[in-house]
This record gives structure tokens, C-alpha cells and sequence, in this order.
């Protein structure tokens, strides 16, 4: 009977989600827009962006970087998925960077990219991203806008509570959406309830390189870990997670998920959790989980595999996690520039809760525990409850904050962003969003410091807001101005992907360390050739390497003979330019990667496997200068059997 009514309950809320859905899209047309909107966003020609904004890819794998106020994508930067366009993952230096302990995999989800911090403000040497489906972490130097590191995280599965960094970046979190058996192991599904766990884990960054390390792993119970968010402040030192499936069902979650009243948000102490590795209150276990770096001075990936994690069991270790118990399934987590204020955003929940970080410590002081849940102390409701924000609207997602004591949840099934008040729980403001908006971000929004000038809102649905593409229509972002006391709609774009979350910061902050070219004289390519002169062909075996360079408007070498079917061609392609904005690009016809896209001072290398006699052009795939299409060359194959020596020149030499 209680299955049923909930179920029904869940139903009516999604129907309301179409009947809104649908009278929204009459609002729009009556003229969200007016002029002097559009000039708020009018960035003139030539003029630049007053923000970055990193926005996920989702379901693309990728990070795609935005300017706001104008809304105009100014790259994709490829981190889980390949990309021809760029080489990544097709390339020979950029292949170990999709390496995982599954494989190579061409593709994941990513979800949340968050830049890094010191004390607690936004310090734009890295962003960070996690890839969802096969759990891993990514970091992307922000001066070069390229992937530089992928760590796998072991002993999870659907890595979605990730990847927040803390308020130093000491660490970037990775919480398990699903648990599972750890380790793997054979057993009946239906064994999940008390088997199954859910790790969260912690990984290092090294304050200088940047490097990422599985420090360690805590191995909860078997709830579903949906995000987190760092304290900071008062709180820095904690990391709450909001959970899901508190029931522990394994099948039909959607209404056995939703049995509890009240989920928790875990508040994870990992100072104490550095106390307990230090104390050696650890268990190693064997786990494989690739590291993959790329090298900036030798243009290439490595991939290694690890062997072994840190993990901490909480229900032996006193002090180390408490549960805060949070209405009905809370999806975002979120905690206030002052750390004080940790918001829960139950999806299923009539109003928002709110918890206090000063309560929590009293509470937990206080021993104020309504019982344990696999021997974590559950803290008394009322005994850390900070107040409720009483029926701001239908399935709240997530919240940001502007930094003048403002709050900003997004409501999935309203479709609305709703302001409210910190402390007085007031709700102040409300603006409707196109459509079933997801995540915001305010930049800034998870430091100590936002920007509170704009918010952008991250709709999954777009129905009738542009032209029509068949059945697949576009997601979009919305920007808001929100430094008045009401909210004002600027601005609709369409993303790459799926946006969930973003991250943004000041432009001022990159734009200085936005790197031009890389300095041939650092090329530290174990193929790299740095002049003309240089250039050659060698073969060991059926192997044939190619050492090429470019520079505006040819190729060298251009003629190459000697070259047999059944060879394997490696192109070691240097570009030799040193100026600003000059890369050229290499194509071979047939060839079954991709072309090269090769930045000035650098050396990328794409394999060839010629397997017809004939004589094959490549060409520039960059339009570089006036004579671009004049950028190209020929390869001579002979038959296997051929004795024809290599041969090589440029212009006859
Ligand atoms: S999620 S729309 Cu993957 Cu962050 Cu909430
Ligand atoms: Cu080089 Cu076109």
C-alpha cells in the first residue's frame, strides 16, 4: 500500500514537470529578452570575455571552454573521449592517456570540473574533471588547455561524487555513485543489502606539478554516494556527501529508493582520516587502476599501472564519519563561502534543509546520536538542523551562492532558479528556466569567494528554443544577471554534450598565463628533429620512422621512397615554427587514425600502414598561410618483395 501511494506520489510530480514544462514554453515567447539584456551580453568584436566557463561535456567525455557574458565556445578540450580533430587518443603520445585497467576506452561521462584552490580561492593553475562511467579523475593544465593527467579510481563504480577539490587542493574527491562488492567478487545481486560498499576516495595533488595519488579510500556502506562539496572556512577539513538508496535496494530504486524519509549527508573529517594513515590504522589492498601522465617537455603520455590502495573502515575508527540525516534522496550538496552552511537538496523533499556546521560540532560534542547505521553515529535532525527553505519549488537539484549572503538552488521539475536568503531562509526571488535545469554556477561558486555577477543555469531540455535538428535537439546554458535584487535572464546557449556542472573564473586570472608556443629548445621528444637538416628516414625491420618537420609552407622531407606494403609508417612530425597561433596539420590517405594537429614546438607522431603499391600524397590540414594548399608531399610504395632503398629529399637534397 505505502509502495503504491509513493509511486503515485513520484508520478504526479513528473506530470507536473510536462504541465510546466509546456506553459513555460509560452512564456518565453512573450519576450524574456529586451535590449538592454542584449547589451549586457554584447561583448564587440575584437573585445574580450570578462569570464571563463568551463563547462562538462557529459555525455561528449569532453570539457568544453566558454566566455561569458557572451556565450561563445572557444575550444574543446579533449580529456575522456578521443578526438580526431585534435589527435588525442590517436596519436602515439596521447594514446596511454585512455588507458584504464579495462583497456583503452575511447569515450566516458564527465560531470564536474572544479578549479583549483588556495585558501580557498580560486588560484587557475588546473581544473579538474571526473569521468562518470569508468571512474576517473582528470586534470587539465590551464595554461596550455590540454589534459595532462588521468588517474583511475579503484573500488568504484559510477564515479559521480567528483571531482571537488579542497580548499589548498590538498586533495580531489571521488565519491562512488553505485557500491558494489569490494573486492569484485561472484555473489547474488540480492546479497547487496549489507554486502555491497560504497568507497570514497581521496586523491593527492602535488602543490607544485600538480601530480594526482589514490591517498586513500574510506569503504561506506552501501548507499548510493550522489556529490559532495568541501568545507571551507570553519569547516575546512571536512567533506560532505549527500547519499541516496539509503535502503539499500538493488533493483527498481526509483520507488524502493525512496522508502526513507530521510537519507544523510556524510560529513567525512579527513583530517582525522590523515591521522588514522599516519597511526597506521590502514588496510593495503590490491587494487589495479591505471596513472596516466603526459609529459609537457617530451610531448608524451605514459600510463602505469598501480597495484594497491590505502583503505579506512570507518566503523572502527571513531570520529571519522557522521551522518546527517537529510529528507528524501538529496541530489546536490552544497556548502556556503562561509562554511558554515551545508545544503541539502532533497529530490523528493517539499522544502530545502539546511545543516549548521557549528551545530554539527556541538551535536557531535554533545553526543546527540539518534542511533548508528553500521556503526556511524547518526546525529539528532533537530540537533544540527540550521532552518528550511519552506516550499521553494518542485525537485531541487543544487545550489550556489553569491557571496552576499545568497542562495541559488535550481528546481529540475518547476524548471526554475529560486534566490533565497541565508539564515532567514527567505526566498526572494524566482525565474523560470528552458527547460528542467540541472545544475548552476556562479564563478567562483565553490570557494570562498564567488563572483556573484552572473549565473549560469544548465538546462538537460530544449524543446522549442531553437531551430529543430531531427530528434535530437541541443542542451543549453542560460545566463542571469544577478547582481540586482531580482534575477534577469540575459542570455541562451547551446553546449557540447550534456552540461552538468561548470566552473568559471575572473579571464584575468588565465589570460596571463595562457601558454603561446612551446619553446623548440625545451622539445624533449625522444623523435623530435629540430632543424631541416636533420631530417631522415630509418627502418628497423618493417618498422619505417619518419622524422619530418614543418614550417610554413612545406614539408621535410616531401618525397619519400622505400616505403613497402605491409610497412608500419611512424610520422614523427615536429613543427618547427616559434610563432603565436601557426600550427600546421598532417594527413596521409588511408591512413586509419587521424590527422595530426601539431601545435609551434611541438612533435606528434601517427602510424601508417600502407597497404596498396602506389604513390600516396599527404597534406597540411591547417590553412596557414597564402600558400597552404601548396603544403604537401608524396610517398612511394613498392611491393613487399621490393629491394628499393629508402630514399628521402626536399626539393631534390
Ligand atoms: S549531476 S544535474 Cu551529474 Cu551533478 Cu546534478
Ligand atoms: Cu601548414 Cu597548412
Amino acid at each position: 500500500m505505502k509502495l503504491s501511494f509513493k509511486y503515485i506520489t513520484l508520478l504526479t510530480m513528473l506530470a507536473i514537470s510536462y504541465g510546466l514544462t509546456s506553459c513555460g514554453g509560452g512564456d518565453s515567447k512573450s519576450g524574456a529578452l529586451n535590449s538592454s539584456a542584449a547589451e549586457k551580453v554584447f561583448v564587440a568584436p575584437g573585445e574580450h570575455d570578462e569570464f571563463y566557463a568551463f563547462i562538462s561535456g557529459g555525455f561528449s567525455g569532453q570539457l568544453a571552454v566558454y566566455g561569458l557574458p557572451s556565450g561563445r565556445l572557444f575550444k574543446v578540450i579533449p580529456v575522456f573521449s578521443v578526438d580526431g580533430e585534435k589527435a588525442y587518443g590517436f596519436n602515439e603520445e596521447t594514446k596511454p592517456m585512455l588507458e584504464t585497467s579495462y583497456g583503452s576506452i575511447p569515450w566516458d561521462d564527465s560531470h564536474h570540473p572544479d578549479i583549483s584552490q588556495t585558501n580557498g580561492e580560486l588560484d587557475g593553475r588546473w581544473v579538474f574533471i571526473n569521468a562518470n562511467n569508468t571512474p576517473r579523475i582528470a586534470r587539465i593544465s590551464l595554461s596550455t588547455f590540454e589534459t595532462e593527467e588521468i588517474i583511475e579510481i579503484p573500488n568504484s563504480a559510477g564515479n559521480h561524487s567528483s571531482s571537488f577539490v579542497t580548499e589548498n587542493t590538498e586533495y580531489v574527491i571521488a565519491g562512488t555513485r553505485f557500491s558494489i562488492p569490494i573486492p569484485q567478487k561472484d555473489i547474488s545481486i540480492d546479497e547487496y543489502k549489507g554486502n555491497f560498499k560504497g568507497a570514497l576516495s581521496f586523491v593527492s595533488v602535488d602543490p607544485e606539478e600538480g601530480h594526482m595519488e589514490v591517498a586513500f579510500q574510506i569503504l561506506m556502506p552501501g548507499f548510493n554516494y550522489d556529490l559532495t562539496h568541501p568545507g571551507r572556512g570553519k569547516s575546512h577539513g571536512w567533506m560532505f556527501f549527500s547519499t541516496y538508496n539509503t535502503e539499500e535496494a538493488n533493483t527498481l530504486l526509483e520507488v524502493n529508493a525512496s522508502q526513507n524519509d530521510k537519507d544523510f549527508i556524510a560529513a567525512i573529517n579527513w583530517k582525522k582520516a590523515e591521522e588514522y594513515i599516519k597511526a597506521g590504522k590502514f588496510k593495503t589492498m590490491p587494487a589495479k587502476y591505471a596513472h596516466n601522465l603526459y609529459d609537457e617537455s617530451t610531448h608524451s603520455a605514459t600510463s602505469t599501472m598501480m597495484k594497491s590502495v590505502k583503505v579506512l573502515d570507518p566503523s572502527e575508527l571513531p570520529g571519522l564519519v557522521y551522518f546527517l540525516p537529510t529528507p528524501k534522496s538529496p541530489h546536490g550538496c552544497d556548502v556556503d563561502p562561509s562554511g558554515e552552511y551545508i545544503v541539502g537538496s532533497g529530490k523528493l523533499a517539499a522544502s530545502l534543509t539546511v545543516h549548521s556546521f557549528t551545530k554539527m560540532l556541538k551535536a557531535i560534542e554533545d553526543k546527540k546520536f539518534d542511533g548508528e547505521a553500521y556503526g556511524i553515529p547518526i546525529l539528532n535532525f533537530d540537533a544540527v538542523n540550521a532552518g528550511t527553505v519552506v516550499q521553494p519549488g518542485l525537485g531541487p537539484l543544487h545550489t550556489e551562492f553569491d557571496g552576499k549572503g545568497n542562495a541559488y538552488t535550481t528546481f529540475f521539475i518547476s524548471s526554475e532558479v529560486v534566490k533565497w536568503q541565508l539564515g532567514t531562509w527567505k526566498v526572494l526571488d524566482r525565474k523560470p528556466t528552458y527547460y528542467s535545469v540541472g545544475h548552476l554556477m556562479i564563478p567562483g561558486g565553490n570557494s570562498r569567494k564567488p563572483f556573484g555577477k552572473y549565473l549560469l543555469a544548465m538546462n538537460k531540455i530544449t524543446k522549442d528554443r531553437y531551430l529543430p535538428t531531427g530528434p535530437e535537439v541541443c542542451q543549453s546554458a542560460q545566463l542571469y544577471d544577478i547582481t540586482g535584487e531580482k534575477m534577469e535572464l540575459l542570455l541562451d546557449f547551446p553546449t557540447i554534450g550534456e552540461p552538468h556542472y561548470a566552473a568559471g573564473c575572473p579571464a584575468d586570472l588565465l589570460k596571463p598565463n595562457s601558454k603561446k608556443i612551446y619553446r623548440l629548445e625545451d622539445n624533449n621528444h625522444p623523435y623530435v628533429t629540430k632543424t631541416e637538416k636533420e631530417t631522415k628516414v630509418v627502418r628497423k625491420g618493417k618498422d619505417v620512422h619518419i622524422y619530418m618537420t614543418m614550417i610554413r609552407s612545406h614539408f621535410a622531407p616531401d618525397n619519400i621512397e622505400g616505403v613497402k606494403v605491409g610497412d608500419r609508417v611512424y610520422f614523427h612530425v615536429t613543427n618547427l615554427e616559434q610563432d603565436y597561433d601557426v600550427p600546421h596539420g598532417i594527413a596521409v590517405i588511408g591512413a586509419n587514425t587521424s590527422e595530426l594537429l601539431i601545435m609551434p614546438g611541438q612533435t606528434e607522431t601517427f602510424v601508417w600502414e600502407p597497404k596498396q603499391v602506389g604513390v600516396w600524397p599527404f597534406y597540411c590540414t591547417d590553412f596557414c598561410s597564402a600558400l597552404h594548399q601548396e603544403m604537401q608531399g608524396y610517398v612511394r610504395v613498392s611491393p613487399r618483395n621490393s629491394n628499393r632503398a629508402l630514399k628521402w629529399s626536399l626539393d631534390g637534397e
